[in-house]
Parts: structure tokens; C-alpha cells; sequence
């Protein structure tokens, strides 16, 4: 319960603060355009925390695609693995990168032929950081 609590709490400091400067910055940002015959993109993007609040990005969507997963690749045996994070966590001040062999999105079942996607950051149900990106091949 005292996790629910701090959340509420953050969510009401973002709330207060979004209207002087973004709270998420996005750098870095690429999404492959889907491969013929494939259903899934992976999109890389840095995120820089410009509170002084911890930020947990609980959800990403796009408008482009049914849906988007956090996912982080791990090495296991020689083996790159990848597994779905529920949130990911980006203390204040600091930057998290989705990038390929880490932390990455992935983009599933596209419901467009459009050549660029929009990436929806989410903490709970507030919408911190809207960022497009062109595919690339
Ligand atoms: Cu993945």
C-alpha cells in the first residue's frame, strides 16, 4: 500500500508542474518499419526524467498498433532472451534508454500502412510524453 500512496503522490506533483515544462524528454527515438509478412516493430527511444520525482512509465500505446509491450533482452547461455516488464522506472534526473540488446518496445500487429508511428508514455492513466517517429528500415 505505501507504493500505491507515493505513486498518488507523483501523479499529483507531475499534475501540478506539467503546464511549466514536460516531464518526460525524448531523444533517440527509432521504430523499424515492420519486415513484409511480419506483425511486430521494435521501437528504441531514450527517456530523460525532467522532475525531480521518480517517473514509472506503467503503460505504452500507439495509435498505430493493437499493442506495445516494454520488453528488456537478456543474455542467458549464449542466448539473447527477451522478457515483458510491467513498468520501468526512470529515477529523477536520470535518463533510460530502450535500446537494441536492453531494454526495447515492442510494436505489435500494426492497424496502419502509415510510414510513422506515435509512442505513448503513460504512468498509470496520466499521458506524460506523446513523441512520433518515421520508420526506419
Ligand atoms: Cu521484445
Amino acid at each position: 500500500m505505501k507504493h500505491r500512496a507515493s505513486r498518488l503522490i507523483l501523479l499529483l506533483v507531475l499534475g501540478a508542474c506539467s503546464g511549466d515544462r514536460a516531464p518526460l524528454i525524448a531523444t533517440d527515438v527509432a521504430v523499424s518499419k515492420p519486415k513484409p509478412g511480419m506483425r511486430v516493430a521494435a521501437g528504441y527511444i531514450t527517456l530523460s526524467n525532467n522532475t525531480t520525482e521518480t517517473i514509472t512509465i506503467t503503460r505504452v500505446t500507439s495509435p498505430e498498433f493493437k499493442s506495445v509491450e516494454m520488453h528488456e533482452s537478456i543474455l542467458e547461455d549464449g542466448i539473447s532472451r527477451m522478457y515483458p516488464l510491467d513498468e520501468v522506472t526512470i529515477p529523477a534526473g536520470q535518463n533510460v534508454a530502450f535500446e537494441p540488446g536492453g531494454k526495447h518496445l515492442m510494436l505489435m500487429n500494426p492497424t496502419s500502412d502509415a510510414d510513422s508511428a506515435t509512442l505513448e508514455f503513460y504512468a498509470d492513466n496520466v499521458l506524460l510524453l506523446s513523441v512520433n517517429a518515421t520508420f526506419a528500415d
